[in-house]
Order: structure tokens, then sequence, then C-alpha cells
């Protein structure tokens, strides 16, 4: 084990439940390689994850952990936020978890500028049960409960995301690791509600049901071929038919929610 696992993995939960080929592990990798060189302190931060593979991710980092109910990580986020305003609060969410069940709490979260991070890995399905179509399930993907194709058109999280309140949106991909550290430290380092969507390969259940591919590296490939990075302050090419990569959105002139109910508190104090 690496120094920087030594120091942020709880040795005694691993192996990790991520299938080979998996994303949400190279997520877990970049995010302590991120807190590393922000120097957090474990005092300093505590992480939450609602129910699904991606969802995982906390109870495998050494920090205060809140494994709650699928859907509710933000709203449990948001309870740890209010009685601990000086803390990170980190969530780690899947797009079922995030964008379906949960989507209602995500987008008040947004509105109200509440100081956490939001990591959803989105795989384009809902892996752990086994291959259900997802709010990020492309049109026409075949999966267990499309298996004529979907009907639906996915979301387009950074609009909903952005159009909610969100002050910060970036987009990450597995395949590029360096990149996502990078996206999460600004995501860390802002405050306001911060969302970092990531593109995470899920070669069992997608590669499976929507894709046909045959392992995880060709998985692996499909995705490089699919994105682009964004240079710093680059605007995405209208005429790219590949999804940018890069931070996309940041509004430093919104007041975030703790910080005007503690000046609130102390107004009606005096
Ligand atoms: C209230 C409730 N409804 C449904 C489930 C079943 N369930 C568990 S995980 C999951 C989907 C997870 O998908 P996602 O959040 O995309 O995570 P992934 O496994 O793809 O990383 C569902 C529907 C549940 N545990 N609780
Ligand atoms: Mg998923």
């Amino acid at each position: 084990m690496n120094s920087i696992a030594e120091k942020f993995i709880r040795k005694e939960t691993l192996p990790f439940i991520f299938c080979p080929g998996c994303g949400h592990g190279i997520v877990v990798n970049s995010f302590i390689r991120a807190i590393d060189e922000l120097g957090v302190q474990k005092n300093e931060m505590a992480c939450v994850g609602g129910i699904g593979c991606s969802s995982w991710a906390p109870v495998y980092l050494d920090f205060d952990c809140l494994h709650c109910l699928h859907g509710r990580a933000i709203p449990h986020a948001e309870g740890l936020k209010a009685v601990n305003p000086d803390k990170q609060i980190v969530v780690f969410s899947g797009d079922g978890d995030c964008l379906g069940i949960g989507g209602n709490h995500l987008i008040h979260a947004a509105k109200r500028n509440i100081d956490l991070t939001v990591l959803m890995m989105s795989n384009y399905i809902y892996g752990m049960t086994g291959g259900q179509k997802a709010p990020t399930t492309p049109y026409q993907a075949t999966t267990k409960t499309s298996p004529l194709g979907n009907e639906e058109h996915p979301f387009d999280v950074q609009s909903v995301v952005v159009g909610s309140g969100a002050t910060f949106y970036a987009r990450c991909c597995a395949t590029h690791p360096i990149q996502m550290k990078e996206a999460i430290k600004a995501g860390l380092r802002h405050k306001g509600f911060s969302f970092i969507e990531i593109l995470s390969p899920c070669p069992t259940t997608a590669g499976r049901n929507i894709f046909n591919f045959k392992s995880p590296q060709e998985t692996m490939d499909w995705y490089r071929s699919q994105v682009y990075l964004l240079g710093k302050d680059a605007k995405p090419d209208p005429a790219e038919t590949r999804i940018p990569l890069g931070i996309l959105h940041v509004d430093e002139s919104r007041d975030e929610l703790t910080d005007v109910q503690r000046q609130k508190k102390e107004a009606a104090q005096k």
C-alpha cells in the first residue's frame, strides 16, 4: 500500500467491493491524493454516502462517516454541516442515488448553496442492483428495465445542478485521474455547493447491458474516446461531439447558507 493510502484508507474494510475495471476505485484514489495535497486533517472532514456501489466510497476512508439511506446522503450531509459549520462535508453518491431517488434533495441543496462537496459517480446505470435504467442512461440504451431501449433522454446534469443554484460544477472522468484530483481540490476549496460529476465506467452492469463490451479495458477505451479535456478558462467547443471535462461553472458571488445563518444568529443575540 502506498503512503497516501496508508494515511487515509481503513485497512480493515478492504478489499473494495468494486469490480475490476470499475471507475469508483479510481475516484477514491484521486480523492485521497487531493486531500493529501490540501493537507486535510482527520478531524476537519466527514464523509457521507447513500446506497449503491459508489456510495460505499466513504466506508473505505478513515474519516467520520455516515452511510445512510438510498437517496438521503445529501440531507444527512446538510444536517451534519448545519451543526458542524466549520467541518468539510463530502458526499459520495451515484447517479441513481443522487439524481433518481435523491433528486429533490439535490436541487434544494444546490438552491441553498450550502457548503458541501458532492462527488457523483455516473455510470449510466443502477450498478449495485444489477443494471436498471438510471436518470443518466442514454436514449435508446438497453438495460434490465428498458429491454427494448430507453424511451427517455438522460438528464443534462450540468443544467440541472447549475440551474438549481450550485455555485461550482466540474465534470471529470475516471480515464483522467490527475485532472479529477485537481477538480476535487478546487471543489473542496470552493465555499458553497460544489458538484463534481464523474463519469465512472461500470464494466459489469453497464458494460454488459448497455454497451456489450467484452472487457473492462474495452469499456475504459470507449470512455477515453468520448471525452476531451478543456484547458483552463476554455469554453466547450459547440462543434465538438465529445464530452468536455473540466471546471465548467464557478460563481463566487452568492452567500453560503451556514455563513448567512451564523451572521443572523450573531445579529439576533446582540
Ligand atoms: C429506498 C430504496 N429504494 C431502492 C433501493 C435499492 N437500491 C440500492 S442501490 C440502488 C441503485 C444504485 O445506483 P447508483 O446510485 O447509480 O449507484 P451505483 O451502484 O451505480 O454506483 C437501488 C435502486 C434501496 N436500497 N432503498
Ligand atoms: Mg450508477
